[in-house]
């Protein structure tokens, strides 16, 4: 396939932006620890790891990126799978943490939900990485990774409508908030996926999903963690605890 060097950069600049913000939020979520209350910390330090292990990836898919250009050598899309099977469980647990559910709900959610994304990723990458995207086996794995995908969204939607009914008004319109979030940035990847279904040519529909990728990952990741940090903040402020 053939990318003209417009298409190349774009996507270069892309990944070098989302290295950029996931060291930034790595500095965040750091420093920002000891402005909440030591039990919501843990979901503060699993922010970080999130988006220490994905700048880390995003190095190496910006060199695999290179490579692809101009050493013609096969894009490796191992990189940005293997760093969702690892980021995408540790995203659950930052949630249900900051929801302070009792150890026994955490002990029943937290394994279905962590099994249930690795699922989503194994099953979406044999599609992923097909060459002929017009072969049904595409669709096949996209369907079975859907699987997965829509029993997380159900299972958090349910769990954060009933956190929101506990929680003092202005806590309960940030656990809103990230429902929406998590719903438009996590939805936002199966249509990604879905970009070769729609047609046009080969170049344009590389950029579109690494582009597009990048984004929702900038989002899911980086944005995420910040309002994981806001719902801390105002959780301690409401359990009485003072910043110093
Ligand atoms: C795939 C394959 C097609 C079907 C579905 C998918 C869902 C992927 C999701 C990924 C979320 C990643 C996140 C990363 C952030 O760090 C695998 C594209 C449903 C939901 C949140």
């Amino acid at each position: 396939m053939e990318l003209t060097f417009s298409e190349y950069s774009l996507v270069y600049n892309m990944f070098s932006l989302t290295i950029a913000s996931m060291l930034a939020a790595f500095v965040f979520f750091y420093m920002a620890q000891s402005q909440v209350a030591p039990k919501y910390r843990i979901s503060l330090i699993v922010s970080g790891l999130v988006v220490g292990i994905a700048a880390y990836h995003y190095f190496r898919i910006l060199q695999s990126w290179e490579g692809f250009y101009y050493e013609g050598a096969p894009f490796n899309d191992a990189y940005r799978y293997v760093d969702w099977l690892l980021t995408v469980p540790l995203l659950l647990v930052e949630l249900i943490l900051v929801l302070g559910l009792s150890k026994e709900k955490n002990a029943s959610m937290l394994p279905k939900l962590v099994i249930a994304a690795a699922a989503m990723i194994a099953l979406g990458y044999p599609g992923e990485i097909m060459a002929d995207k017009s072969d049904m086996m595409y669709y096949v794995w996209g369907t079975l990774s859907s699987i997965p995908f829509f029993y997380i969204l159900w299972i958090l939607w349910g769990e954060l409508g009933k956190a929101m009914e506990d929680q003092a008004g202005h806590v309960a319109v940030l656990f809103r908030n990230i429902r929406l979030l998590l719903i438009a940035t996590w939805g936002f990847y199966p249509i990604v996926y879905l970009l070769p279904a729609i047609g046009g040519d080969a170049g344009s529909t590389v950029v579109g999903i690494q582009v597009g990728y990048s984004i929702a990952d900038i989002l899911a990741k980086a944005g995420y963690g910040v309002m994981i940090y806001s719902i801390a903040r105002a959780k301690s402020e409401a359990d009485g605890w003072k910043v110093g």
